[in-house]
This record gives structure tokens, C-alpha cells and sequence, in this order.
């Protein structure tokens, strides 16, 4: 007999979600075989810009998330710049891309030892980790769960090496539409270049070692958690003006040929609002998107919107990034992504020496940019969770039209009108639950796609 089990919310995520599974024996072991991923609140930010002088959308896109302010302050920025047709200088481009991965170390650094790691170790039964759900801790990993407090001094460390450049962590006022604020000098270079040393260390002899242990200790999860096995990524880490080199380059991977990378087509991106609480259209592009709250709705049960490219759903993130750069490909299940995103930040701070000393003190870091009076724009880039863009218009020199389109928007949307699940969704599909009324096992497959519910609804 069946069983619905509501978890709401689900806790060590950013902001709230709640999933509905329904669980149920399958050749005499529980499994879920169906699963609902609903973001539980409107955020209303598109909306918020229109209107607005479009130099405000860097700054006011970042309050959309302290997780990743950087990401949307720089997808912003790309969108201006897009606008505007002006690029930034290299220098620019540099700080921007050391203040970023500053942020996805952080960020990454954050998804593993606090929102992952208490799924798979025991845990001291007091607050604030008392009450849990019982979890088939092994032994093996304590260590692991000790290195939860290096993890929190480590995360810290990372946001003061991007407040080095950016002035303070979350939320900088150092990104600007043609550059960067920041003059770079020796001393700050230093500065950076310490804790990035520290933190490379970190992630070589802590976290990547940390991350392997459990996947040895839980080999079951390199089979748990596939999804649909689509991975899309805008790429990220721009090293010249134009775009064209880039630490991670962009594509897309179909389940159907997991070896073959193919361009973006940035055209064939739509937006499903069948089953989102928002009046119904057709899919749309968002270059044309409409976000018009209807609430409540028949059949509908997210805020997200369902977003598909080709109409079908991609996943995107570390595991996707990493795939389609032809860096890591294990598979793609719980462990994978954990894997994955491990190993990606080593590659992003190692790229982070490299620009430390291609900065060019003295060379400007700011290109002249003034408001179009009627324009569009587009910023795409790579967020810590993945594909993240931002589509602008601009009349009479004001905002006219925003539309964002966030990373956890991809992996946690709704089912479409196809009858076709999200990322996430799919990937709940079929995982074991060992206590229907304690679905653990189901928290594992969440934390492994890092959702963050505050970008996931705009
Ligand atoms: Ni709020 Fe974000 C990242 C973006 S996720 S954390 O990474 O954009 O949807």
C-alpha cells in the first residue's frame, strides 16, 4: 500500500521546498515512485526591477541570495555590458573571476560539511543537530564529521579572500557594468594569495579526501539519484572580453549519447508554467517571459517555473560543468555530484593562482559604460549550483523587461506540460527508503543537487 510522505520544509537547503513522495514496495523493497519538488514562496524581484535604472539590477539581483550574490551581480553586469555592446578590460575580468571563485569555494565548501555531510555521519545528540532522523551512520566517517568546524573556518576563510577584492561578502558593490571598483596593488594581491594558499591546501588534503571516504563508505549512492542524465552549463570564468576563453566552456549532454557535447542554442530555452502558480501561457522564451502570480490554480503546486531546452529538462552544476569540460565522468548519481563538485573546486582555485599573477597592477579595470536608451541584453554565466541567466530590455533608458532564470529553477522545476518531471523529481524516482516516515535517503538525493529555493523563484 502506498504512502505519502510530505517533507516541508526540507531543511539544509537555501531557502524552502517542500517535496511530496509517495512510497511504495517494489519486489519487496520501499521505493519512491513518484515525487513532487514545490518552491513555497514567491519572491517577485523581476518585477521589482522594471522600471529601474538598469545600473540597479547589479546590486539589487544580489539580494536574491547570499549564497550567491556574485553570480547574479556578474550575470547583471554581462547583461548591461550585453546591452550596452562594451566589454570590460582584462583586469576586470580577472577580479571578477577571483571574487567568483572565492564564492564557489565558499559556496561548495558550504554543500558538502554542513548541508551533506550530517546525512551520512553520526551526529552529537544535542542541539542544534538533536532531533535527527536516524541515519545508518558508519563508524568509518567520524573523522569526517569532526572536519564539519575545519569546513565552517574554511568557508570563512574563502569570503575574506573575496572580500580582498569585493569589499565585503555577501553583496559587493564592486561589480560595475564596463569593469570592476577595486584597484588591485601588491599588498591586496598578497593578501588574496594567502588565503588562497591556506585554502588550497584545504581542499587537497581535507575535502577531497573527506568526499571520497563517504563515497567509499556509501557505494550504493554512485547507483541512487540519476535523474534524467540531460547536463546543460552556459560556462563561466571569462577570460577575455569577448567570451571566447573560458575556464569552463558551455554545452550540452543528451542521456542519449552521454559522450557528445553540443553547442547551446540559446533560442530553444523555454519556460513551462502548466503546474506553477502563474496565469498559463504557452512555454515561452525569456527574452518574452511573463512572471504573473495566479495563486491558487488548478493542478499547479511550485512557484518555480519549469524551465526546458528543447523542451526537454537539464540538469546543471558542478557534475554537469565538469562532464562537459570532459574532467568527470563517473555518472551521474548522489555521489557523482558530490564527487564533482569536489574536484571542481580544486580546478577553480588552482585557475585562481593562475589570474593572482596575470593581474596587471596599474592596468584599468573600468570601460566606460553609459544606459542605452532602448536595448536588450542577455548575461549568461556559471553559478556555484549552475546555468544561471539573466535576460534584459531596456526603454527610454529604463528596465522594461527582467527575467532570470537560476540554476535550482532548472534542477528542482515542476513537471511540464509533457507530463515531463524535473531534474530533481526524476531523480527521487526509485531511491530505497529504508523508513517511509523518515525518508533519509531522500534528503541525500536533495543535498547532492545543493538546491537554493531563494533563486530558484523570481
Ligand atoms: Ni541562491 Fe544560486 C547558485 C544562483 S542557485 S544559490 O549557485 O543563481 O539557483
Amino acid at each position: 500500500m502506498a504512502k505519502i510522505t510530505i517533507v516541508d520544509p526540507v531543511t539544509r537547503i537555501e531557502g524552502h521546498l517542500k517535496v511530496k513522495l509517495t512510497i511504495d514496495a517494489v519486489n519487496g523493497v520501499n521505493r519512491i515512485t513518484d515525487a513532487e519538488c514545490a518552491g513555497t514562496q514567491f519572491r517577485g524581484f523581476e518585477a521589482i526591477l522594471n522600471g529601474r535604472d538598469p545600473r540597479d539590477s547589479v546590486y539589487l539581483t544580489q539580494r536574491i541570495c547570499g549564497i550567491c550574490p556574485i553570480a547574479h551581480a556578474t550575470t547583471s553586469s554581462l547583461a548591461l555590458e550585453a546591452a550596452a555592446v562594451i566589454t570590460p578590460p582584462v583586469n576586470a575580468l580577472i577580479m571578477r573571476n577571483l571574487v567568483m571563485g572565492a564564492d564557489f569555494i565558499q559556496s561548495h565548501i558550504l554543500n558538502f560539511y554542513l548541508l551533506n555531510v550530517p546525512d551520512y555521519v553520526s551526529v552529537p545528540a544535542s542541539a542544534p543537530w538533536a532531533p535527527a532522523w536516524n541515519a545508518d551512520a558508519h563508524a568509518e566517517l567520524d573523522s569526517v564529521g569532526a572536519n564539519i568546524v575545519l569546513g565552517i573556518e574554511a568557508r570563512k576563510r574563502a569570503h575574506e579572500m573575496g572580500a580582498v577584492f569585493s569589499g565585503r561578502m555577501p553583496n559587493t558593490q564592486s561589480y560595475i557594468a564596463g569593469g570592476f571598483t577595486t584597484v588591485p596593488n601588491s599588498g591586496l594581491i598578497e593578501k588574496f594569495r594567502e588565503s588562497l594558499s591556506w585554502l588550497t591546501k584545504f581542499i587537497v588534503n581535507t575535502y577531497i579526501p573527506d568526499v571520497e571516504l563517504v563515497s567509499r563508505a556509501y557505494p550504493e549512492y554512485f547507483d541512487i539519484g540519476r535523474g534524467h542524465g540531460n547536463l546543460l552549463s552556459f560556462g563561466g570564468f571569462a577570460q577575455d572580453g569577448g567570451g571566447t576563453t573560458r575556464l569552463l566552456n558551455g554545452g550540452v549532454v543528451y542521456d542519449s549519447e552521454p559522450s557528445l557535447v553540443s553547442a547551446i542554442d540559446i533560442e530553444s530555452i523555454t519556460e513551462d508554467v502548466k503546474y506553477s502558480w502563474y496565469q498559463n501561457t504557452p512555454p515561452l522564451k525569456p527574452a518574452v517571459g511573463i512572471t504573473d502570480p495566479l495563486y491558487p490554480k488548478e493542478a499547479a503546486y511550485s512557484w518555480l517555473k519549469a524551465p526546458r531546452y528543447k523542451n526537454l529538462p537539464m540538469e546543471v552544476g558542478a557534475l554537469a560543468r565538469m562532464w562537459i569540460n570532459g574532467d568527470y565522468r563517473g555518472g551521474v548519481s548522489v555521489m557523482n555530484r558530490l564527487m564533482a563538485r569536489a574536484l571542481e573546486t580544486l580546478k577553480i582555485a588552482q585557475a585562481m593562482d593562475r589570474w593572482l599573477n596575470e593581474l596587471i597592477v596599474g592596468s584599468p579595470n573600468y570601460n566606460s559604460y553609459t544606459n542605452p536608451e532602448l536595448a536588450v541584453g542577455i548575461g549568461l554565466t556559471e553559478a556555484p549550483r549552475g546555468a544561471l541567466g539573466h535576460w534584459l530590455c531596456i526603454e527610454d533608458s529604463n528596465i522594461s523587461h527582467y527575467q532570470i532564470i537560476s540554476p535550482t529553477c532548472w534542477n528542482a522545476s515542476p513537471m511540464d506540460s509533457e507530463g515531463i518531471k524535473g531534474p530533481l523529481e526524476q531523480a527521487l524516482i526509485g531511491t530505497p527508503i529504508r523508513n517511509p516516515g523518515q525518508p533519509l535517503e531522500a534528503l541525500r538525493v536533495i543535498h547532492s543537487f545543493d538546491p537554493c529555493l531563494a533563486c530558484a523563484v523570481q
